[in-house]
């Protein structure tokens, strides 16, 4: 180490203690011994606080007790939409619907007994009527109209005038009818071409020799005569039997 700087300070102490020793500086008698210079001022009061310094980087965790969970935060945003889940089981059937339109709800003991007895009608209608092909009845109430009237008569039963599709069926128009009757068969269209009462072609024929002949002012309505069955065409004006078909 030099001896320097420990020299230096040693003569500073004699100084310091030399003027610490002598009068105030007002005096012009005290004079520093040893330099001509003046002796240092006392200390001066601490200057005002400097400013605030950087922040400092973020302490370690406090060594203290943990305090208490603080209350739920607020509620977040919904969140998107999730994937269509599996279609459900099928459910069971449900009860029969009522029907808008309808005016009374009927119930289903009531319909069942509507059935029953609806059934019983049809059976003797069948029996009394007597004939019957396949699903087909012919019936007739006996009365002489014109062919326009026969048609109307029919319509009511919603059947037709009867129109024999089948030698089975002739001979059970022909049963039916006491008399010469009228069938559901015209040629006013086309003479000489005959259709049913919906515009067929009529496939099944019987016809008399020699008929259809479209005699006088016109033969345009078919008609079975009591021989055999057989088939006349004659004037739709003139009064014939009236013998409807129709399916129950
Ligand atoms: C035959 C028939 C006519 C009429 C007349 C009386 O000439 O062809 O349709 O029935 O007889
Ligand atoms: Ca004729």
């Amino acid at each position: 180490m030099s001896l320097f700087p420990s020299l230096s300070l040693l003569l500073l102490s004699v100084v310091t203690a030399s003027c610490s020793e002598t009068e105030p500086l007002e005096s012009p008698q005290k004079t520093c011994p040893v330099y001509t210079c003046g002796c240092p001022g006392s200390n001066g009061f601490p200057g005002k606080d400097g400013r605030d310094g950087a922040k400092g980087e973020k302490g370690e965790p406090g060594q203290g007790l943990r305090g208490v969970q603080g209350p739920p935060g607020k509620l977040g945003p919904p969140g998107n939409p999730g994937p269509p889940g599996l279609p459900g089981r099928v459910g069971q059937k449900g009860d029969p619907g009522k029907c808008p339109a309808c005016k009374y709800d009927v119930a289903a003991s009531e319909r069942e007994a509507l059935h029953v007895e609806l059934n019983h009608i049809k059976k003797l209608l069948k029996f009394l009527l007597g004939k019957q092909v396949g699903k087909k009845f012919f019936f007739t109430n006996g009365a002489k109209m014109t062919f326009e009237e026969a048609k109307a008569l029919c319509a009511q039963f919603q059947g037709s005038v009867a129109t024999p599709r089948n030698a089975e069926e002739n001979k059970a128009v022909l049963d039916v009818a006491k008399e010469e009757a009228f069938l559901g068969i015209t040629d006013v269209e086309t003479e000489g071409h005959f259709v049913d009462l919906t515009g067929q072609s009529i496939t099944y024929q019987n016809w008399h020799d020699g008929e259809p002949n479209n005699t006088g002012t016109g033969e345009h309505c078919g008609m079975i005569l009591k021989q055999e069955g057989k088939w006349n065409d004659i004037a739709c004006s003139v009064s014939l039997l009236a013998v409807c078909e129709a399916t129950f």
